[in-house]
């Protein structure tokens, strides 16, 4: 197929309810949206996962905008593909930015399926028809709130419950959410908050059977992971620390945690995710897949890629209603008692409602 046309769309859109990670409370979202076109005029569809500020990553919203426009689209446009694995390899001069590459490796991928008529998922190889998933929750100003939702998520059916913590909102209460749900599936995830020096706070939620930590110290670090986890009980999972196959690699090789959590934009795309997913299944470490409070483009491809069978954890791929009042697919992915069903229509499986992408566009840039 030849690309024979690139839209970008700046997004903005409101959040139904704030969410508040150790490194900051994120009301809107401001990310890009990537349509790629052939030259029958049929469009894939991908997501850059970026926030208005890069507390996360070190990628944010306007500068993965002047990584597309400036680098990424020009090597793309005009291209013959003959299978979306090009992508990445065409990309491979230009240094991460990864967010940025895997909105438009998402996008010729999904294109590519939509060419053969099968969906993306069967395009990766996913076989699974039926993905469990979980939820993330933000920190909250006070208990009672996280107790309550952690009841409505729990009732809703959703198959394991993550809670954020920070330094001085951790021990105490993981402690209270443990008390009052004995035996629910549940984990933390600390966004990098924490470092050696708190290994002893670390240690104490070693009581509370979780299932896992997530990311506790710096991101990107694998050594400094590998020391704490010889002094914990709890597996812990990486996040922020793997950006590619060579960190999910050496991680493995360090013991630097027993379970990866997979976002496709931080590792630059499908191709990379895949070839981690399969480094993974044959090491026999445990993953999921991770959530970056996407619209539902994303949230498609995310629910593409939970279809591998290595993915044998519930992700964080939760309904578009917990995030927006109204998403931008057709139908909305809605979770059920915990699960959400793998699309079987072409690509990501999912109509675009364009009328509401152009309604929270924000700008705008095409090229041919
Ligand atoms: O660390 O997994 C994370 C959201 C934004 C940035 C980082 C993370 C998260 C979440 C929310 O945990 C996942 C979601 O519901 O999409
Ligand atoms: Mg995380």
């Amino acid at each position: 197929m030849k690309i024979e046309e690139i839209n970008l769309y700046k997004i903005k859109m409101r959040m139904k309810n704030p969410f508040t990670t150790s490194f900051g409370t994120e009301h809107d979202r401001l990310f890009i949206l990537t349509e790629v076109k052939n030259e029958d005029g049929l469009s894939g569809w991908g997501e850059c996962v970026t926030s208005e500020r890069p507390l996360y990553i070190e990628e944010f919203t306007d500068s993965s905008w002047l990584m597309l426009e400036q680098f990424l689209v020009p090597l793309l446009l005009k291209k013959e593909i003959k299978h979306p694995e090009e992508v990445q390899e065409l990309f491979s001069a230009y240094k991460r930015n990864h967010l940025a590459k895997s909105s438009l490796d998402g996008a010729v991928w999904d294109l590519y399926a939509k060419t053969r008529g099968i969906s993306l998922a069967q395009a990766l190889g996913g076989e699974k028809q039926t993905i469990e998933v979980g939820v993330s929750l933000g920190i909250k100003d006070n208990i009672e709130d996280l107790l309550k939702e952690v009841k409505e998520k729990t009732d809703e059916g959703y198959k394991r419950i993550k809670i954020k913590i920070k330094p001085g909102k951790d021990v105490e209460v993981v402690k209270q959410v443990r008390q009052h749900f004995p035996d629910i599936p549940l984990m933390v995830d600390a966004n990098s908050a924490y470092t050696l020096e708190d290994i002893e706070v670390l240690k104490e939620l070693d009581q509370f059977k979780l299932m896992m930590i997530e990311q506790p110290l710096t991101a990107g670090d694998l050594i400094d992971h590998a020391n704490l986890q010889k002094h914990l009980k709890t597996p812990i999972c990486l996040d922020e620390s793997i950006h590619s196959f060579d960190d999910a690699r050496q991680a493995v090789e360090l013991g630097s945690g027993r379970i990866i959590n997979m976002k496709v934009g931080r590792v630059g795309g499908l191709t990379e995710a895949k070839k981690i997913h399969d480094f993974c299944m044959k090491k026999n470490i445990e993953m999921w897949c991770g959530g970056m409070l996407e619209s539902g483009i994303g949230r498609a491809h995310n629910i593409a890629i939970t279809s591998l069978p290595n993915f044998t954890l519930p992700g964080d791929t939760a309904s578009s209603s917990r995030y927006w009042e109204k998403d931008i697919i057709e139908p909305e992915v809605i979770v059920k008692n915990g699960q959400l069903q793998v699309p079987e229509g072409p690509g990501i499986g999912y109509k675009i409602d364009l009328d509401e992408v152009l309604k929270h566009t924000v700008e705008r840039k095409s090229f041919k």
